[in-house]
């Protein structure tokens, strides 16, 4: 049959990609056409996404890809959770949506857990409160900018932001509502209670709430013309990267099965049919998001590869550029970790010097403070294993079902000493792959909303579609 073409826009924390996408009828071909860096922008003493270089970058590649390849079904974006624009009463985007990583949420945030609790936030959206959550944002926003309250007139979710620029359509797609804190357990739409308790205009709200796979609508006959397209449907597929990640992975039994996808932000978890919201899994820190197909997930974002990035970033601008691959290598040749960090302690949550924060980590708990990058890595990637751990053992007993094998997913899992020490601490075995995770799970629920594939066989086209590595721990590194 015909090759059937298709985009994935996969934006990350720290870079976004255009991604072709191929279907023979028998194997997904995933095609990187157009990388680039996803920098935020320190202004008036804010940190902001650079959204329209983004769309800037995302149109460059559309128009890559539509000249080499001729005919596009369709495209579809994900990104990163819980950030937002506002659309005003124009249809403009009204300034640079803020960076999760913000701090203007903190004075805020007793007077949001005055309206509702921490505990009682979970019961209502399943989500385990955060200060990145988009509730902590727009209550912070609203509270500092009264007046946004009229002259808002969507907001919108990251990948919501993009669909609505590609076709005109505003939704509220699921998946990626589910990360905000602000969309109800039990049925994935935005919640009225939430918004009415902290005084929120319901009227924010975009009008269309969408499932993972939602034909949107096409791409806007000025976006045609512009980059040279024929007509191309936009799709909300999983939009966000996470639930896009995790609809690609290759699981043979997802019974004893769990996830860790690895980029910028570690996500430990499992899929589950619906919200696990306990007392254990809430102090445990677990939160709860939506899959395609609108089961759940259950799982702990923690600070992940982000410690290891803002550590080359601090190198950097010191002269001394490390690129991932090499970092890896010295890491592994750094021998076993002289110190182990907690990677969620608040020290690492914010953009800064790292290398200077791990040293003074590691005084306040009494440890050896690595001083080459291979040691400071070593000592992060070991800290994120064991973190992994620990994660893993919790997940267990929320669940009640033991973990026998660990998919791991992302751009992290070319990291391959990440991948066997996890193995090792956590003694259980490591599936890794895709790297290209959010990109296949993007792709494929586009051809599941087009009909072109059925559930029943994506596991396997999946795993036939990608070259997988497993782990065994070797018990060399178990403590
Ligand atoms: P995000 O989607 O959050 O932007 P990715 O999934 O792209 O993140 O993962 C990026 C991370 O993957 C990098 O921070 C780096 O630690 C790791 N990585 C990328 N390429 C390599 C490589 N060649 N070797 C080892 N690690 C890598
Ligand atoms: C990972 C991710 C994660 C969180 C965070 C803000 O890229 O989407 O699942 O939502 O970003």
């Amino acid at each position: 049959s015909e090759t059937q073409k298709l985009l994935a826009i996969d934006l990350g924390a720290s870079s976004g990609r255009v991604m072709l996408g191929s279907y023979d009828g028998s194997t997904i071909q995933v095609e990187e056409i157009h990388r680039f860096d996803n920098t935020p922008v320190q202004v008036q003493g804010h940190l902001h996404w650079d959204v329209l270089r983004l769309f800037q970058e995302i149109k460059q590649g559309v128009r890559e890809a539509a000249r080499v390849h001729g005919k596009l079904l369709s495209l579809s974006v994900d990104t990163w959770g819980v950030d937002y624009g506002f659309i005003d009463h124009r249809g403009k985007l009204l300034y640079a949506p803020h960076h999760y990583r913000d701090q203007r949420t903190e004075p805020h945030r007793s007077g949001l857990e005055e309206l509702i609790p921490p505990r009682e936030q979970f019961t209502l959206t399943g989500n385990q409160p955060a200060l990145i959550n988009t509730v902590y944002q727009l209550y912070a926003d609203l509270q500092d900018h009264p007046s946004l309250a009229e002259s808002v007139k969507t907001m919108l979710l990251t990948p919501d932001l993009f669909h609505y620029l590609f076709s005109g359509v505003a939704a509220a797609e699921k998946s990626i509502w589910s990360t905000s804190g602000l969309a109800d357990a039990v049925t994935g739409e935005p919640s009225h209670e939430v918004f009415k308790r902290l005084g929120l205009p319901l009227s924010l709200i975009p009008g269309l709430v969408a499932a993972s796979g939602t034909v949107l609508g096409e791409v806007t006959p000025a976006i045609q013309e512009e980059l040279g397209l024929g007509a191309m449907k936009v799709i909300a597929g999983a939009s966000h990267d996470t639930a896009s990640a995790v609809a690609s992975i290759p699981y043979v039994n997802k019974d004893g099965a769990a996830f860790i996808s690895c980029g910028t932000w570690s996500l430990v978890g499992r899929e589950s049919e619906g919200p696990v919201i306990t007392d254990e899994s809430y102090a445990y820190g677990f939160t709860n998001e939506g899959c395609y197909g609108g089961t759940n997930r259950v799982l702990k974002n923690i600070t992940g590869l982000w410690i290891l990035q803002e550590s080359q970033r601090h190198w950097a601008a010191s002269g001394q550029r490390i690129g991932h691959a090499e970092l890896a290598e010295l890491a592994a040749a750094a021998g076993p970790a002289v110190a182990i960090i907690d990677p969620d302690d608040p020290l690492f949550s914010t953009p800064g010097d790292m290398p200077q924060r791990i040293a003074e980590y590691c005084r306040r708990t009494g440890q050896t403070e690595p001083r080459t990058p291979g040691e400071t890595a070593r000592v992060i990637v070991e800290s994120l294993a064991h973190a992994y751990s620990v994660a893993i053992d919790e997940l267990e007993e929320i669940t009640g079902e033991p973990v026998r094998v660990i998919h791991m997913v992302g751009g992290g899992i070319q990291n391959r000493l990440l991948c066997q020490l996890t193995a090792d601490v956590t003694g259980r075995e490591v599936v890794a792959g895709p790297v290209e995770a959010s990109a296949i799970g993007n792709i494929v629920t586009q051809l599941l909303a087009l009909g072109l594939v059925e559930r029943a066989d994506v596991s396997e086209l999946i795993a036939h579609s990608s070259s997988l590595i497993t782990y065994q721990p070797s018990h060399r590194t178990n403590p």
